[in-house]
């Protein structure tokens, strides 16, 4: 059985769970914080990790790719190769350009710390460029990349909410407000995996911030 590391308030962990529960691959969750992680499975301490029956698997979009290669049922990648390209590109315009240049802001925006002035301006600077780039590719019809629901719309629900709502908090709106992000999350907080996803990951903040006052 596949066993999935980490907890639920991490968007990274909610990324991998999200395939999985789209996909129908059975899997458990063990709970690791940070801190608490094996150095042999996750070797910079983060999460998620995977432990499978062959060894374990650090990073989020490479356990992606080992779960569309291993179990193809309700496949989350397209089977002609070039559109399987544009929804890798998509991911990583998703996970690279937006979420990893808005964490930037994350320390300020929900973790009561503090960020300099020249980094707020250089984010807000590299936002600009990613979110006009991110639109250039972004289709939203019903989904990112197209008609079918894709690794990229598993890369959208769990990033695009934080990249948003950091954005509103440290500049006062929204780096997306010019594409139909609200719209697409609400459409995709229907499906009852992204239900899930948001219920575990609200249960998993609260204990996450309990531990953090400790
Ligand atoms: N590139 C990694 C990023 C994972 C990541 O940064 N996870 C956070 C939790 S949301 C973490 O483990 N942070 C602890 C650390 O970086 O030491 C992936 O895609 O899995």
């Amino acid at each position: 059985m596949l066993m999935l590391c980490g907890f639920s308030a991490s968007n990274y962990y909610n990324k991998v769970k999200l395939a999985l529960l789209e996909k129908g691959v059975p899997f458990e969750e063990e709970l690791v914080w940070i801190g608490q992680t094996d150095p042999e499975a996750s070797p910079l301490g983060k999460v998620p990790y995977l432990k499978t029956d062959d060894g374990a698997l650090s990073e989020s979009t490479v356990i992606l790719e080992y779960l569309e290669a291993k179990y193809p049922q309700h496949p989350l990648l397209p089977a002609d190769p070039f559109e399987a390209a544009k929804v890798r590109e998509l991911l990583r315009y998703t996970e690279l350009h937006m979420e990893l240049v808005a964490r930037n802001l994350y320390p300020e925006a929900f973790f009561g710390g503090k960020i300099s002035d020249a980094a707020k301006e250089k984010t807000g600077l590299q936002l600009q460029k990613s979110v006009a780039a991110f639109a250039k590719l972004a289709q939203f019809s019903p989904f990112i990349a197209g008609d079918s629901f894709t690794l990229a719309d598993v890369a959208a629900a769990v990033h695009l909410p934080l990249v948003s709502s950091a954005s509103k908090l440290i500049y006062g709106h929204d780096c997306m407000a010019s594409l139909p992000v609200r719209d697409y999350l609400k459409r995709i907080g229907e499906r009852p995996t992204v239900q899930r996803i948001n219920a575990d990951r609200k249960t998993s903040t609260e204990r996450m911030l309990e531990r953090m006052k400790r």
